[in-house]
């Protein structure tokens, strides 16, 4: 992927704009990338020299590049922000989307300090998307929070949920919602969601906090007690996310290696103790049940009970 900063004429809204722009349009390119790529962007300073300083006392005209949402190195040749690319020069960034949930909608833009404002107000910015498990083409078995994509009812209270918790933006019920909102999302990435997210969830949810079974059971509060369940659906073990799939925990980077050797062991058989006996690191994801799947040395262990 090729960005170039440069002045042009663009047409915004039936406007002519004389803008700071990538590669001459506003926005710039949209980049589309997937979750464990490694994604190239080739930057270029095509800005017009000056010496001129702005209005904060800095030099104009500087650029360099800032990927706002990945979850990615802030270090060079990643999202590495301190160094000054002048009229003319160029840098090549390079950034190790393994970490990266799939499915975000992110921005790149410049964030050189001092002169960021007045090159993003400019122009220059563009929408970075991380396609979602749809889209990379995950096979449906490896994909997370199956049970919600399948569950209408709870995507459905999810998304009225989501309208509520904008509208309200004080109280104790819009804390919650936030909390549990940013816990949803991290729920496909590393989730520390425990039981205190579980509790930010039913408050947000307008649940009784303890499970007060029966009170008052509606299908709503059924697909809401549901959409509970989906959000503490992950967990993070020994450096590996894992989600929820039915009664299985699965490797959230099984989505990286869908051609890998397969091996089928079953819990408690002669080969698990062997497995567990041979490698102490995979104990932990061991640990996590009668049926797990994870990646270990590019094979793909299926314990099943
Ligand atoms: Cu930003």
């Amino acid at each position: 992927m090729k960005v170039a900063a440069k002045l042009a004429t663009v047409d915004v809204n039936g406007i002519k704009a004389n803008l700071m722009t990538y590669n001459g349009c506003f926005p710039g390119p949209t980049i589309r990338v997937h979750s464990g790529d490694v994604l190239r962007i080739h930057e270029s300073n095509g800005l017009p020299f000056t010496a001129a300083l702005n209005i904060l006392g800095y030099e104009r005209n500087h650029v360099n590049l800032h990927t706002h949402g990945l979850h990615v190195s802030p270090e060079a040749p990643a999202d590495f922000v301190m160094y000054k690319l002048r009229s003319g020069e160029t840098y090549d960034h390079e950034y190790d989307m393994d970490l990266q949930p799939p499915g975000t909608l992110n921005l790149y833009h410049p964030h050189g300090h001092g002169s960021v404002a007045e090159q993003y107000w400019a122009g220059l910015m563009g929408a970075l998307i991380v396609e979602d498990e749809k889209q990379h083409n995950v096979p449906m078995p490896m994909r997370s929070l199956q049970g919600f994509d399948a569950d209408a009812g709870a995507r459905q209270e999810a998304s009225q949920a989501w309208d509520t918790f904008k509208k309200e933006r004080s109280g104790d019920r819009a804390v919650a919602g936030a909390r549990y909102g940013s816990a949803l999302k991290d729920a496909v990435a590393s989730a520390p969601a425990g039981a205190g997210g579980a509790l930010e969830a039913r408050k947000a949810l307008g649940l009784p906090s303890g499970s007060a079974i029966g009170a008052e059971e509606t299908p709503t509060t059924r697909s809401r007690e549901r959409l509970v369940q989906y959000s503490q659906q992950s967990q993070f073990v020994a450096g590996k996310s894992f989600f929820q799939n039915d009664k299985q925990w699965m490797d959230s980077t099984l989505q990286k290696h869908p051609n890998a050797k397969q091996v089928r062991i079953q819990f408690g058989s002669a080969e698990y103790f062997d497995l567990a006996a041979k490698n102490s690191r995979a104990l932990p994801w061991l640990a996590l049940g009668q049926n797990v799947k994870f990646v270990m040395d590019d094979t793909v262990y299926d314990i099943y009970e």
